[in-house]
């Protein structure tokens, strides 16, 4: 069980470094067993290991790619060790899900036509999710159409979509124009590091942060926010 923020850092380090290792010896079953394990044994949140491990192995990763420190191959090589990680500790979100106050609401979430970037929203999914809200996550590369059939047949209360380069900001806005005119009544939200460093031309109720909008004060080990 935690027993301050200190060690829970501590161990979300010591997972980093763990995972980092094996990534680096190629050894995709031991970096899996061994963030799967620490989820399962209580020792590191589902919310620690997405914000405090993955998401930061993931940004290295880019930033090594880019600067020519890493092949292409071994940038998909994390980003596919790294989405078996995500779906095996689902388990855990269930189980957090289940201690949740359940929120009543229900979000769409998927990526805008040509995003191939789905992992960050896959976390979204899981963060809402243990927030206590139906989570309907539909990945990669969406069509508007199949967006707009999914949130009327699913009845959803939000959309949330994902974006990772500047460069689709414009298409993005067009997006949610077109989704805000036929989904009347749903919230449209958008995220990702498209918007990361400038705001403009976003409303606060489409460029919502996550910790505000789910106020559930960061999840720790055994699920009790703060211990
Ligand atoms: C993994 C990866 C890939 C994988 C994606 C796998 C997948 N299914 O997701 C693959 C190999 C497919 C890929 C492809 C490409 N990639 Co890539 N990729 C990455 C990498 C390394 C990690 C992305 C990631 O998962 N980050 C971790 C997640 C957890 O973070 P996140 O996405 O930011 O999400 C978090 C928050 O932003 C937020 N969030 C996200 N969405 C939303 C939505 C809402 C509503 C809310 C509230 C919050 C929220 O919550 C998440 C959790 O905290 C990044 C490096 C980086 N710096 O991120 C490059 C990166 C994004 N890729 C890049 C590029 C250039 C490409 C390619 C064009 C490469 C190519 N030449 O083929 C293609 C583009 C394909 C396409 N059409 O989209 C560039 C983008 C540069 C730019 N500024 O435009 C980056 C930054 C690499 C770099 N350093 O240059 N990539």
């Amino acid at each position: 069980m935690a027993d301050g923020g200190a060690s829970v850092n501590g161990r979300t380090v010591e997972l980093r470094n763990a995972v980092e290792a094996a990534l680096a010896a190629r050894d995709k079953p031991t970096a899996v067993r061994v963030a799967v394990e620490a989820v399962s044994g209580r020792r590191v949140a589902v919310a620690e290991l997405y914000r405090d491990v993955l998401h930061p192995i993931l940004v290295d990763v880019g930033a090594r790619w880019q600067a020519g420190e890493r092949r292409v191959w071994e940038e998909h090589l994390t980003a596919a060790t790294v989405r078996t990680i995500v779906e095996l500790v689902y388990p855990e979100v269930l189980r957090l899900k289940a201690t949740a106050k359940s929120s009543g609401r229900s979000v769409l979430l998927a990526c805008p036509p040509q995003e191939a970037h789905d992992l960050g929203l896959r976390m979204v999914a899981d963060r809402f999710e243990m927030a206590g809200w139906t989570a309907y996550f539909l990945g990669a590369d969406t069509p508007p159409d199949e967006l707009v059939d999914a949130a009327r047949e699913l009845d959803v209360d939000a959309v949330a979509l994902s974006s990772s380069t500047h460069y689709h900001r414009l298409a993005v806005r067009h997006l949610v124009d077109e989704l805000k005119l036929r989904l009347p009544g749903v919230n449209v939200w958008v995220g990702g590091p498209a918007f990361a460093h400038d705001r403009e031309g976003w409303t606060e109720d489409e460029l919502v942060d996550l910790d505000v909008l789910l106020d559930d004060g960061g999840e720790r080990p055994g699920g009790a926010a703060g211990e």
